[in-house]
């Protein structure tokens, strides 16, 4: 069969920080290329939807899938789908992905009819299996940049606001340190961003990859995302990669003050936050930390939010409070929700109601987002980088460049409130009703929990992940 597999268009993040290639979908394509398809892959962060329907009109795919990972793509998703599935009747088309296994009901209803399947959970071991049944009734375009690895799956922790350890029904699974450094000697990109939710959960695991990759003699930039209690408990890898390249790291730190850890069921406390904080800046890497801002915020919460991240180092990414399907939030908020626009669930827009009217909310988000953006980008940074922009520049490398100006156009707080005035096509389904009684968490699991035998972690990390976590699982 010829199977178009189809990433959709980035959300506000992409367009001005990171744009990376779509590693999920990417599995699918491979899996479903050494079933003897023909398979080709478009990303349409990078290119267009003429793009998208030249490529079907030239090439005729007897399958399209989509990887719905975001929710807040699922509109376009649908759209897509049903012209394309309009110009060709009998096209099989697919949806995979986080979002799309926690809404499929939703999706399949929304599309009526040009939708044939969603296909829930991790596809590699199903997508084959269903593209053949689909068969009874490649080549790969690759996105230039920083490319993604996967050293391991699945989040043993459980955050009441991420469906990370719902979607792999909190199961961990490693890879072999050998086969990752094979991928790795094999990717001619100097940039790696290593997809874990949290990297480095098993100290050994960590250790035997990075000594694969010395062993091998391999160089790169290395990007990651981990938990500030992780980052602690195994400095010696954190250590061991900076050496081998590691540059750049995530740190979930979510809240500031102890009452936001507890409710977002962080599991660490401020001063081992604080203290990770504090190692990660030692090794001389470069930390970006997320802070949950809450549509409950008022005036002096911002400001005080500005003033602590104006005295730190490190680069700040404020998102805003978003109980998606498949968190425990979803089913636990109080407040009610004030949209059911797909469009708005991207982390940038407010569907709780606000304390602040909803224009001043925006005006306060995006206020501290820009002093935090200029601390970065700013007129001083550019002083300080005007070196290397214009020496990337000269390389014909604007990238960088563009970055620093794009912000201010997208993250406006008048885009973002018009944004709630579009015409709504696709409302999802609400959260079946709040309830203060205790959620049998079990019941948000894509495909089940696995319990201990699901997770590929010692003991001692076994117990170290239970200290920090309470009643639920
Ligand atoms: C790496 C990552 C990123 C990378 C980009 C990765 C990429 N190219 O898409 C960066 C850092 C740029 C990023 C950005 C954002 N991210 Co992000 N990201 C992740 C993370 C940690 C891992 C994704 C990954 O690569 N996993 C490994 C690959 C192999 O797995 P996968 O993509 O899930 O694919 C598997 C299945 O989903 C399925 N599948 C996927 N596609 C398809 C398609 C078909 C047809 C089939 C059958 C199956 C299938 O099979 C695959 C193999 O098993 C996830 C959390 C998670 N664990 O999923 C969050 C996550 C997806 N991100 C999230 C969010 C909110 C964002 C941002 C909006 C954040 C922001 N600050 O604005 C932006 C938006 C980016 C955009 N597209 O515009 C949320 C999404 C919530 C939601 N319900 O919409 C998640 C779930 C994190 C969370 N805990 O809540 N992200
Ligand atoms: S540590 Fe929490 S936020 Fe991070 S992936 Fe796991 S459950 Fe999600």
């Amino acid at each position: 069969m010829k199977v178009l597999a189809v990433h959709p268009s980035g959300l506000m993040y992409t367009r001005v920080f990171l744009r990376l290639e779509p590693l999920g979908l990417e599995m699918i394509a491979a899996v479903a290329r050494d079933a003897g398809h023909d398979v080709r892959l478009i990303d349409l962060q990078v290119e267009t939807h003429r793009d998208l329907y030249r490529l079907i009109s030239h090439w005729q795919p007897d399958a399209v899938c989509f990887s719905g990972n975001y929710l807040a793509n699922i509109p376009e998703i649908i759209d897509l789908a049903k012209s394309i599935k309009a110009a060709n009747p009998r096209r099989f088309l697919f949806v995979g992905g986080h979002s799309a296994s926690f809404t499929a009901a939703d999706i399949l209803r929304h599309a009526a009819g040009a939708i044939d399947c969603v296909l829930k959970g991790e596809g590699e071991a199903s997508a084959v299996a269903l593209l053949e049944a689909a068969a009874r009734g490649g080549d790969l375009l690759r996105v230039p940049g920083v490319v993604s690895i996967e050293f391991a799956r699945g989040c043993p922790w459980d955050c009441t606001f991420c469906s990370a350890w719902t979607f792999y029904g909190r199961s961990y699974r490693s890879r072999s340190p050998e086969v990752i450094a094979e991928e790795l000697a094999s990717i001619r990109e100097p940039g790696v961003f290593i997809v874990d939710d949290v990297a480095f959960v098993h100290a050994d695991h960590g250790m035997q990859i990075g000594e694969a990759v010395q062993r091998r003699g391999i160089r790169k930039k290395y990007y990651l995302e981990t938990r500030g209690d992780v980052l602690l408990r195994n400095q010696e890898v954190f250590r061991f990669w900076r050496k081998l390249g590691l540059q750049y790291m995530f740190i979930g730190l979510e809240a500031i003050d102890a009452e936001g850890l507890k409710a977002f069921r962080k599991r660490i406390s401020l001063d081992k936050n604080f203290e990770a904080l504090a190692f990660a800046r030692s090794l001389g890497i470069t930390v970006a930390v997320n802070l949950i801002a809450d549509p409950g915020w008022d005036r002096e919460r911002f400001e005080t939010i500005r003033q602590w991240c104006l005295e730190i180092p490190e680069i700040v990414n404020i998102s805003v409070n978003t109980p998606y399907p498949g968190t425990e939030i979803w089913l636990r908020e109080q407040r009610r929700l004030t949209s059911l626009d797909y469009r708005l669930y991207d982390i940038q827009h407010a569907v709780l109601p606000t304390r602040l009217p909803l224009p001043e909310f925006y005006r306060e988000l995006v206020l501290t987002q820009q002093v935090l953006n200029r601390k970065h980008l700013g007129w001083t940074a550019l002083r300080g980088a005007a070196g290397v922009a214009s020496r990337l520049l000269l390389r014909g490398q604007t990238n960088f460049v563009r970055m620093l100006w794009r912000f201010n156009s997208v993250f406006d707080p008048r885009l973002q409130l018009a944004d709630h005035e579009r015409e709504v096509t696709y409302m999802m389904s609400p959260p079946p009703g709040i309830t203060e009684k205790p959620v049998n968490v079990k019941s948000f699991y894509v495909h089940g929990p696995t319990g201990r035998r699901g997770r590929r972690i010692d003991d001692a990390t076994e117990k170290f992940v239970d200290d920090t976590r309470m009643g639920t699982g």
